[in-house]
């Protein structure tokens, strides 16, 4: 039987309402998507409200990249989840290497954001990833343990999606071998299943880092991965379409 997927396209910073004119195309993908297969797409804080309003009556979600992990109060420049799910979100990517990397996020703020998230109604997509010398260095499995135990919250696992992100693929046009893959999406099941029992064998654990309509085929049919998390190849419907198309 073919598995449940979830494409996700992560815009980053990246599009303005102009893009927006090829919405209805990403989501008449997701309308004509096979039975199970799932297509998202978060974009930046300015463009969840019209992306939401466009994608309504539609099988696209629209999600943010992040959000504060207070409600609301005296933080300039931040949005809460509540507001994420006012303008129309119904999830919200946390904890991505780039929020780690450029914003200093750790484990214990991801945990902050991702109980605010579900509190305000958002599903979420956790990231973790090792970077390049963690994995030179064999800590590769263990530095991703260590980010799951300290950002995942106790939750609803049918609200929680976990991507994989080797750092060092993220943009870079390289990614790990299937095998590699396999090891780490199988270490990141058992740790799922260890925290939450039968419930963590259905937690759909997303492959991303460069990944592209070259690659899709191979890395989606890798043990454990429940599909993808596409930066750079979600930008346009051409380069995101043979990707939902390979689920
Ligand atoms: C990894 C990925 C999307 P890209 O960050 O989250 O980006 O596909 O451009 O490597």
């Amino acid at each position: 039987m073919a598995k449940n997927m979830l494409i996700a396209g992560n815009w980053k910073m990246n599009g303005t309402h102009a893009d927006l004119a090829g919405l209805g195309a990403f989501a008449g993908l997701a309308d004509r998507a096979r039975d199970g297969v799932s297509v998202a797409l978060a974009v930046p804080h300015t463009l969840v409200f019209s992306a939401a309003q466009l994608s309504a009556d539609t099988s696209l979600s629209i999600g943010g990249e992040d959000c504060h992990h207070k409600e609301s109060g005296a933080h300039t420049g931040c949005v809460s989840a509540a507001m994420l799910r006012d303008a129309g979100a119904s999830f919200t990517i946390l904890g991505h290497s780039e929020r780690r990397a450029d914003q200093g996020e750790s484990d214990a703020d991801v945990h902050a954001k991702a109980e605010a998230a579900l509190a305000a109604g958002l599903d979420i997509i956790i990231c973790v990833g090792e970077t390049e010398s963690e994995r030179d260095a064999g800590t590769a499995q263990s530095v991703v343990g260590t980010q799951l135990a300290g950002s995942v919250p106790d939750c609803d696992t049918a609200r929680l999606t976990i991507a994989y992100e080797p750092v060092w693929a993220i943009g870079t046009g390289r990614t790990p071998t299937p095998d590699d893959v396999a090891a780490m999406h199988d270490h990141i099941r058992a740790a799922l299943v260890s925290r939450f029992g039968e419930a963590g064998e259905s937690v759909l654990i997303l492959y991303g880092g460069s990944v592209k309509a070259a690659n899709a085929e191979e890395l989606l049919h890798v043990s454990n991965v429940g599909g993808a998390l596409v930066g750079g190849a979600s930008l346009t419907v051409a380069d995101f379409a043979p990707i939902v198309e390979a689920a």
